[in-house]
């Protein structure tokens, strides 16, 4: 059996609900000591150029919020996950119609350190997707040998739209002058970033060309190097799976088909970061933030199981 007692110390084990335990605000209601974190959550609400539905600001909070409704027991890794220690950190302070070049060098910044830190793995969530832009940087030049999972329904490959080349339609096109770039789930493109795709640094799987999922994931981690960032928007998902996003498209990722596709690369590659973008909060609708925050929760137990060589469910 195998435990990390450096963690468990910090919690009871009794339902912390019951015990009242829970601070809002934080994901999964719990907050590890920054130091004995295994897991950095870091809220991006920068949203500038959205351009379909408004919304992705409202999305770090959202996610936390839904993260109240995700169990506290991880099912399929059989695991108390948030035992290794989950850190909500401060949001990164951008304001009401800050512009990107003022907002980047900030979010830049603030993730340095941390992705500079081994013993723990950020989790930044959005917010519009350009933000990736400057969550990348930092670990492009820790990790000489950096790859990016991108896993989107749109290529995101415009060199600039509506008048800026931080526009959210514009995300990956910096990122593959970073490193490799994979794309998966790919099923909306603009013919003038069409010859982007498949062309020097960047592999693009199409969605309609790989229906079936588990023939696309060996491929897909061929194509990554073996230090992998993991971006999500989250309309790579089938919008019967998380409706609530800026820019919603049919034919998508079943939430097991997702599931399986980052657990074969977290599985498989040293993961070193990983952001979740393009929450966009539907009314009356509470699914997509759900979804969001498992996502997330179930990611970290992949991680978990990974590090602490656990496969029977005898993690915490
Ligand atoms: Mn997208």
């Amino acid at each position: 059996m195998t435990r990390r007692p450096a963690a468990a110390a910090y919690w009871p084990r009794e339902p912390l609900k019951a015990a009242g335990a829970f601070i809002d605000g934080v994901f999964m209601g719990v907050q590890a000591p920054f130091e004995a974190a295994r897991f950095l959550i870091l809220p991006v609400p920068f949203e500038r150029t959205t351009s379909y539905k408004k919304g992705t600001a409202k999305g770090p909070d959202k996610a936390i919020e839904g993260s109240c409704g995700v169990e506290l027991w991880d099912e399929e890794t059989r695991s108390q996950t948030y035992l290794a220690g989950i850190h909500t950190l401060k949001p990164v302070p951008v304001y009401p119609n800050e512009q990107a070049p003022t907002a980047f060098p900030k979010i830049e910044k603030a993730v340095e350190g941390w992705a500079a830190l081994k013993d723990k793995t950020l989790y930044s969530i959005g917010g519009e997707h350009s933000i990736t832009q400057a969550l990348v940087p930092p670990y492009a030049r820790r990790h000489p040998g950096l790859s990016i999972l991108h896993f989107d329904a749109h290529a995101d490959m415009r060199e600039s739209f509506e008048g800026s080349p931080h526009n959210h339609a514009c995300a990956a096109h910096p990122l593959a002058k970073l490193c490799p770039l994979v794309q998966v789930g790919i099923r909306s493109v603009a013919e003038e970033e069409a010859h982007y795709l498949n062309a020097g640094n960047v592999h693009t799987f199409f969605a309609h060309e790989h229906p079936d999922v588990g023939r696309l994931i060996p491929q897909v981690l061929d194509a990554l190097t073996d230090t992998v960032y993991i971006t999500i928007d989250l309309d790579g998902f089938d919008p019967s799976v998380i409706p609530g996003v800026g820019t919603p498209q049919p034919g998508g990722f079943t939430w097991r088909e997702g599931l399986a596709l980052f657990k074969a690369v977290i599985e498989a590659k040293n993961v070193v970061g990983v952001d979740v973008m393009e929450l966009c909060p539907l009314q009356d609708n509470v699914i997509s933030e759900l979804a969001a925050a498992k996502l997330i929760y179930r990611m970290m137990g992949y991680q978990l199981a990974k590090t602490s060589g656990a496969r029977d469910g005898s993690i915490f």
